[in-house]
């Protein structure tokens, strides 16, 4: 729906919202799989531009573990389906009276998550065809932005702010036109990972879970292993394993991070990587030896999570169809994952 002022942007939470907003000091994310990269992009968000404290962690461990509820939680799942077993585990999970409200971001309305939730976010996707995240966990992400927004305004974050934000949103549609529009030079780009059998991926700051959702995509209908990195991290053990033959696949939006990113990337080029570099037009990531770069519009610093993910579901449906795997059901996955 449309988002027209920064007050109204509640309404997308349900009737409960105001009363149970009032009350959140901070957050506990639960999901699975490319929700719960979802997830971890929106704790950046929180803290950042709410300065509202948030817990991520996996649903399939949540319930395997003591927790010490801080007062005021809100607990927030995240599910395509809402229908995976460990995220309704892990809801049903959360006696404390110290979470102030429940809330699903769900896309499918008739699901167990939002009938058992009292808040509830539909992202309205449609129905995903394949079983592999693709247009959930950009939806999601927008819903997450959506949320974060709202809380801040209760603490007092400004109109004048979320009215930027919501501009950026307003971009959205017009930026992943542009970045579908690169689908042909992707695909070129992606007959360098059809004979390989290790991929890395970095990113850094709130880049490193859509390096994470990247690995996870390439893993899940390729079957090629991948891995992602905070780019941090590489000289911590990684970069062992870089050479020739491991194909290093990064983000790098034009941001506070860039420099450091693009000295990271050095790591790996002076190990002989080869480098598959989605960079910000603007960003100067200079094509070379060994170092292949993909320009990116220009995209306003928040949203730039959201859009920073499409050329990376892009390269691994590409690879995919090369090599000949089935794209919409990937061996050993289900859709919805019941048990
Ligand atoms: C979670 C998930 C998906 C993944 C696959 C298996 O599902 O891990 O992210 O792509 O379909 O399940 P959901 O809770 O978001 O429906």
């Amino acid at each position: 729906g449309r988002i027209d002022s920064p007050a109204s942007l509640i309404d997308a939470f349900g009737e409960k919202a105001p009363a149970i907003f009032d009350r959140v000091k901070t957050v506990q994310i639960v999901a699975c799989g490319t929700s719960y990269h979802a997830g971890m992009v929106a704790r950046y968000w929180l803290e950042d531009i709410a300065g509202i404290p948030c817990q991520v962690e996996v649903a399939s461990e949540f319930r395997y573990r003591n927790h010490v509820v801080p007062e005021g939680t809100l607990f927030v799942t995240i599910s395509q389906s809402g229908e995976t077993a460990d995220t309704l585990a892990a809801l049903r999970d959360t006696q404390s009276p110290n979470y102030v409200g429940r809330l699903a971001i769900c896309n499918v309305d008739s699901s167990s998550l939002v009938r058992e939730s009292e808040l509830v976010f539909l992202t309205k996707a449609g129905p995903e065809i394949g079983v592999a995240s693709t247009k959930a966990f950009t939806t999601q992400l927008t819903g997450l932005l959506m949320l974060v927004l709202t809380l801040g305004r209760q603490k007092g974050l400004d109109d004048a702010r979320i009215e930027g934000i919501l501009g950026e949103l307003r971009q959205l549609p017009n930026l992943i036109e542009q970045v579908s529009a690169l689908d042909k030079p992707i695909e070129k780009l992606s007959e360098a990972f059809v004979e390989k059998h290790h991929t890395l991926f970095l990113g850094r700051g709130v880049q490193f879970p859509v390096a994470l959702e990247g690995a996870l995509k390439l893993k899940e209908i390729s079957y090629i292993h991948a891995e992602a990195y905070p780019a941090g991290e590489l000289k911590h053990g990684p970069l062992a394993l870089v050479d020739s033959d491991m194909p290093v696949v990064s983000v790098a939006p034009n941001d506070e991070l860039l420099e450091k990113l693009k000295s990271n990337l050095q790591e790996v080029r002076a190990r002989g990587g080869e480098l598959y570099v989605f960079a910000d037009k603007n960003a100067h990531v200079k094509e070379g030896e060994g170092i292949h770069v993909l320009n990116m519009p220009a995209v306003p610093e928040t949203i730039a999570p959201i859009v920073y993910t499409v050329p990376l579901q892009l390269l691994s449906y590409h690879v995919a169809v090369l090599r000949g795997t089935d794209v919409d059901q990937p061996r050993n996955l289900a859709k919805s994952v019941t048990v």
